[in-house]
C-alpha cells in the first residue's frame, strides 16, 4: 500500500496520507509520495484538492523513530523535504481543503495550516509539538499560524505546545467548522465540490492576493489587485459570469 494515495472525484482530487499505525507521521517515502501526489495535483483539470489521513490521525510531522541514530543535519533535510512541500501545497492555484480527522502536531499541523480551509471531526487534537520536543517551529508554521492567528495566539499555542481540541480550534477561527467523525469525508467532498466549481483560476489569484496581503504597502497591494483582475478578466470564467448574469441563469464556471 502506498504511503500516499490519491484519488479523483470528478474534478476533486483527495490526498491521504497514509501511515495509519503511527498516525500518519513522515518518513522518507511518505515525503516522496507527497511530492508526487502535490504534482499530480497541480494537474488543471483538479480544481479542488482535499488533504487527509487514514485511520485516527491526520498527520503527527516527523516520524521521531528517525532521531534514534542521531539527528543529522536538520537544516538540509527541512529543505529538501518539507519545506519543498509545503511551498508547492501553497502554490497550488487552486482551493485546497484539510479535513482534519485526527491529530494534528508538528509539522502536520503546518500542512493543515497550509490548508486554505480546515474542517474538522469532532475526535481531532491540534498540537505544535515542535517545543515538547525541544524544537522550533518549522514546515512554516510559524509564518502560517502567525497569519491565521495573529502573534498571541500564536506565541501562546507554540510556545506552550498545548493542546487544542477541535471545539477550541474552532473558536481560535483555526477551523472553519467540526462535524461529527463519521461525517468528515461527505462535508469535506462536498466543501471541495463546491469550491472546485467555481472559477478556479480566479480562486487561485485570490489565494496569491491574500499571500502577499500584510507584507507590503498598499500601493503595492492595489497593483497586484490590478495585474491580477487584469488577468481574470481575460479568463473565459470572466466571459462566462457577465454572461450568465445578463442572461439570469446560473453560470458554468469551467476554470479557465
Ligand atoms: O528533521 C526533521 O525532520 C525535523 C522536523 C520536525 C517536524 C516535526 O514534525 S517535530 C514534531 C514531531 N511530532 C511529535 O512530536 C508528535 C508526537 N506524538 C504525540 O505527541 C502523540 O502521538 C499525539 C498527541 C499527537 C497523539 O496522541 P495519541 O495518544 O492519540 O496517540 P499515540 O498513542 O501517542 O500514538 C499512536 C501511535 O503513533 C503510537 O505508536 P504505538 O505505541 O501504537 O506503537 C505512537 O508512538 C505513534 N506516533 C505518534 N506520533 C509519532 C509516532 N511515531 C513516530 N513519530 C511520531 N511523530
Amino acid at each position: 500500500m502506498a504511503e500516499v494515495e490519491t484519488t479523483r472525484d470528478g474534478d476533486v482530487m483527495t490526498i491521504t496520507l497514509n501511515r495509519p499505525d503511527v498516525l500518519n507521521a513522515f518518513d522518507r517515502a511518505m515525503q516522496d509520495g507527497f511530492r508526487a501526489a502535490l504534482k499530480e495535483a497541480a494537474d488543471p483539470e483538479v480544481r479542488a484538492v482535499v488533504l487527509t489521513g487514514a485511520g485516527r490521525g491526520f498527520c503527527v510531522g516527523q516520524d521521531l523513530t528517525e532521531f534514534q541514530e542521531g539527528a543529522g543535519d536538520i537544516g538540509e533535510r527541512l529543505r529538501s523535504t518539507y519545506n519543498r512541500n509545503v511551498l508547492s501545497l501553497r502554490s497550488l492555484e487552486k482551493p485546497v481543503i484539510g479535513a482534519v480527522n485526527g491529530p494534528a502536531a508538528g509539522a502536520g499541523l503546518a500542512l493543515a495550516a497550509a490548508c486554505d480551509i480546515r474542517i474538522a471531526a469532532d475526535s481531532a487534537v491540534f498540537v505544535p509539538a515542535f517545543i515538547t520536543i525541544g524544537l522550533v517551529p518549522d514546515t512554516g508554521a510559524s509564518y502560517l499560524l502567525a497569519r491565521l492567528l495573529g502573534y498571541g495566539r500564536a506565541f501562546e499555542w507554540l510556545a506552550s505546545g498545548k493542546q487544542l481540541t477541535a471545539a477550541d480550534a474552532h473558536a481560535w477561527g483555526f477551523v472553519s467548522e467540526v462535524v461529527e467523525a463519521g461525517k468528515l469525508a461527505e462535508r469535506a467532498g462536498l466543501v471541495a465540490g463546491e469550491l472546485g466549481s467555481l472559477p478556479t483560476r480566479a480562486i487561485g489569484m485570490t489565494k496569491r492576493l491574500l499571500d502577499r496581503a500584510g507584507s507590503g504597502t498598499l500601493e503595492e497591494q492595489l497593483e497586484l489587485e490590478a495585474q491580477l483582475q487584469a488577468a481574470a478578466a481575460g479568463s473565459e470564467d470572466f466571459a462566462e459570469g457577465i454572461a450568465a448574469f445578463l442572461e439570469k441563469r446560473d453560470p458554468r464556471f469551467t476554470g479557465r
